[in-house]
């Protein structure tokens, strides 16, 4: 049998997820797109994985689409369906991390390049080892950011930031992409595994469904007046306020005692 192309770890509430093909810096073939979805929808399911990490095997993190899949073969006219590529693979994989009911964090062991850079930035929290990359390496190729980055890296960076990244396509070292706020932090390499697992496992203690209605409130309130905005807060809160984590979340605070929370 071969070897897994996306192994699944569990450390009590914190299931690791490492993307496995290291030769090809974890480069994305419709197999490693089939086993990521299917591991991302049995984390989901999973009601005692509160949080989720993704990383890559090796050297590399995610190098996008693998450049000689089959599946980017031409067909009979000679041309490749790449639209078809997205549909099947990248979308699903991008609206799956948005609708995630757990916190996700990217641990970016290396080179993130093409739609493996804009899988890491489709996480909620991005943290990069040193020696890290991240390559917005359409454009090279003929092609325009995608798996979310043309979504991603204006709303990140602003415009000019994210044209002078998709334009060039030149490699932005980790500790400049905390410096430009397209990641939450960055760590020696050493550190990487250690620092990525304990703030996994410090989100994973926390109300884990009101983190992720964070993340749902904060992507709609981008398209929202403020006036929308506001009244999305009160519908959500109104719905928060109804579950057992506030109840617990006020009881610990009153009674001087760390909470126990348990919604999902
Ligand atoms: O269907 C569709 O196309 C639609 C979807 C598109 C989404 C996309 O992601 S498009 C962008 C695709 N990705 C790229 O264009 C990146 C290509 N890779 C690179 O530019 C470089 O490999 C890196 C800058 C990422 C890293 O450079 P370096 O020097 O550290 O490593 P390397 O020597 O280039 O790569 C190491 C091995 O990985 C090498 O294999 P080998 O020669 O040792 O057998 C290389 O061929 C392989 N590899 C790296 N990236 C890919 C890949 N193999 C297949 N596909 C790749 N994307």
């Amino acid at each position: 049998m071969s070897d897994p192309l996306v192994l699944v770890a569990d450390d009590g509430p914190v299931r690791t997820l490492t993307l496995n093909r290291p030769a090809a810096l974890n480069s994305f073939t419709s197999a490693m797109h089939a086993e990521l979805r299917d591991a991302l929808d049995a984390a989901a399911a999973a009601h005692h994985v509160r949080a989720v990490v993704i990383t890559g095997a090796g050297r590399g993190f995610c190098a996008g689409q693998d450049l000689n899949d089959p599946g980017m073969a031409p067909g009979a006219d000679g041309k490749v369906d790449i639209g078809a590529v997205i549909e099947a693979n990248y979308k699903p994989l991008a609206l799956r991390l948005r609708a995630m009911p757990v916190p996700v964090l990217a641990a970016v062991n290396g080179v993130a390049a093409g739609a493996g850079a804009n899988l890491a930035l489709g996480c909620d929290l991005v943290v990069a080892a040193r020696s890290a990359s991240f390559i917005q390496a359409f454009a090279k190729i003929g092609l325009i950011p995608d798996c979310g980055g043309t979504w991603l890296l204006p709303r990140l960076l602003g415009r000019a930031r994210a044209l002078g990244l998709a334009l060039t396509g030149d490699k932005l070292p980790a500790e400049e992409a905390v410096r430009l706020g397209l990641i939450w932090q960055c760590v020696d390499d050493a550190e990487l595994v250690a620092t990525s697992q304990a703030l996994a496992q410090r989100l994973a203690a926390m109300p884990v469904k009101a983190l992720a209605a964070t993340r749902q409130a904060l992507d709609a309130a981008a398209h929202m007046t403020m006036e929308d905005a506001l009244a999305l807060e009160a519908r959500m809160q109104r719905e928060l306020g109804h579950q057992a984590d506030f109840a617990e979340g006020v009881a610990a605070f009153q009674q001087k005692r760390a909470p126990h929370f348990t919604d999902r």
